[in-house]
Order: C-alpha cells, then sequence, then structure tokens
C-alpha cells in the first residue's frame, strides 16, 4: 500500500507527497527531524511535520533567498544566515566570489547533522573555507553580535516551536543593528495566500523597522499554498538595480534566478499592495 505524507494546514488543507521510505526520524531539543525519500520530488527535509525543502523542487526557495540580496547589496564580503541548516542557502551565497566570510547560525544541529548525511545534493559547500557554522539561538546570536554584516538572510521555518522568535520586531530590530547602512535583509514570510495575515504582519513589522521593504513572490511547490514570500528590507539600498555583472555570473549556476526573474519577483499583487501602501 502507498505511503503518503500530508502537512495538515490549519486543519482545513493539506499538502502531501507519496513516500518510498523514510531515511531519518529524529526527536531533537527543539523539533522532529524527518528525512524522506518521495516519489516525485526526490529527498525532502520535515521539521516538525511541516515541509521545508526536497532535492526536485530547492532550487527556488534557495536561489531566491538569496540572489535579489547578493545582487543588490553594496557590500557582500560578511553574511549572516540564521537558520538555513540544510545548507541550500549557504550554498548559494557561496557562489558569490566576492563574499569572504558566511557565519551560519543554526539553532538545531540534529538539522545539521541529518541534513549533511542525507541532503547532500543540498548543501554542497559545508567544506567551503569562507562558511562557519554555529549551532546556537539565533534570535540571541543577533541581540548580543557587535560584528556586522552587509547581508541578514533569515532561512528559519514556519512561527511555531524554536522559529517564533524569527517573526517579531524585536529580532527585526536586533538584525537591522546589527546590518552594516547599506547592507540588505532578507527573510523568508510564508504564504501570501493561506498564511495571509502572518504575512502582512511581517510586512508591516518590517515596514515599523526598515526604511524600504520589499516583499517578493514565487511558487515553491511543496508549500502551503503553492504560492511563498521572502522579504527584501533596507536601509536604503533598492532591490530594482542590481549589480548586472554579478547577475551575469551567478546566473550561469542558476536553474531559476536570472535577471528579468530578479526584476518580475518583486512584482506584487494589488490587493496586497494596497495594504502595504496603507490603503
Ligand atoms: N513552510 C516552510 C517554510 C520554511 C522555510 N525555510 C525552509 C528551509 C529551507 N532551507
Amino acid at each position: 500500500m502507498a505511503i503518503w505524507f500530508d502537512e495538515i494546514h490549519k486543519d482545513s488543507t493539506r499538502f502531501g507527497c507519496k513516500i518510498e521510505r523514510t531515511l531519518f526520524v529524529g526527536q531533537s531539543p527543539f523539533q522532529k527531524v524527518t528525512i524522506v525519500e518521495t516519489s516525485a520530488l526526490g529527498r525532502a527535509l520535515l521539521l516538525d511535520d511541516l515541509w521545508m525543502c526536497a532535492e526536485g523542487e530547492e532550487k527556488t526557495y534557495h536561489e531566491l533567498i538569496t540572489h535579489p540580496a547578493l545582487t543588490c547589496a553594496p557590500r557582500i564580503e560578511r553574511v549572516l544566515i540564521i537558520g538555513g541548516g540544510d545548507g541550500g542557502t549557504a550554498r548559494e551565497v557561496l557562489r558569490h566570489p566576492e563574499v569572504k566570510h558566511v557565519d551560519m547560525v543554526e539553532v538545531d544541529g540534529m538539522v545539521v547533522d541529518a541534513s549533511k548525511e542525507f541532503l547532500g545534493t543540498i548543501g554542497t559547500a559545508w567544506n567551503d573555507p569562507r562558511l562557519t557554522v554555529m549551532i546556537d539561538d539565533g534570535i540571541e546570536f543577533v541581540r548580543t553580535a557587535t560584528q556586522g554584516y552587509d547581508v541578514i538572510i533569515v532561512d528559519g521555518s514556519d512561527p511555531q516551536g524554536p522559529a517564533v522568535g524569527l517573526f517579531n520586531e524585536a529580532f527585526f530590530r536586533n538584525c537591522a543593528k546589527l546590518l552594516s547602512d547599506n547592507g540588505v535583509f532578507v527573510t523568508q514570510s510564508e504564504s501570501p495566500n493561506l498564511q495571509r495575515d502572518v504575512h502582512i504582519e511581517m510586512v508591516q513589522t518590517l515596514q515599523r523597522v526598515f526604511p524600504k521593504v520589499h516583499p517578493y513572490y514565487d511558487t515553491v511547490t511543496i508549500y502551503p499554498g503553492g504560492t511563498w514570500s521572502w522579504c527584501f528590507a533596507s536601509k536604503g539600498v533598492s532591490p530594482h538595480e542590481p549589480n548586472l555583472e554579478r547577475v551575469a555570473r551567478v546566473e550561469q549556476h542558476t536553474d531559476v534566478y536570472n535577471r528579468e526573474m530578479h526584476h518580475g519577483v518583486f512584482a506584487v499583487p494589488n490587493a496586497l499592495k494596497r495594504i502595504f501602501a496603507g490603503g
């Protein structure tokens, strides 16, 4: 009999894949960590039974959480990733030769260990000498860190369990403090359809912290609703003027991100546009 795994969303919708086998299940101090082999999308990571990424569809998420910021920030020498334990975001950040140092702060060592063992096609840059992985609380890290960053990327889970604190104003303010004046902050910001309230609140909270906030959208097959969002926030850097040399260089390696997409993803649906403009 076929085995299916469904992410149940708000007791009203579900998003499922047929499973060939389960490769890893562990209960860390923070959450349940599962890695399965799906029939359609290869190996996939779930945290507390929520889909995080799958080999066959992770490119959109990881390329888009990374390259809009890394092509727009004037300096990209020092990058901070909060979360990102599967290694996909670090892989994309490290494609940029101007990046000299990446600190990745992931709260759950089990996610990193299981991803290294079972998701080797996603985390391909673990051995890059520019990457430092710290198993630590990212919320506390940004509260106490003193050395700044040119780009900060929050690649966390959904707002439950250990990720709850990655969605509030205090956390965003601490990130803003750590960000260089011409820096760019990016966070995943949930589904504009099925988690609309969370998405809107995130954008509005970020608008209280950063002078410029630009949500952007694309499809992530395994996330609730299919359409996903990220927010690009800065003290003054525009997302509309990427460094075209960097774009040209990185798009030789990307499956999804390119110059046209860079501009297209920042189109905001009308109803949301009115809300974000305060109308
Ligand atoms: N609904 C899932 C949202 C999770 C976003 N982070 C995924 C981690 C991939 N690196």
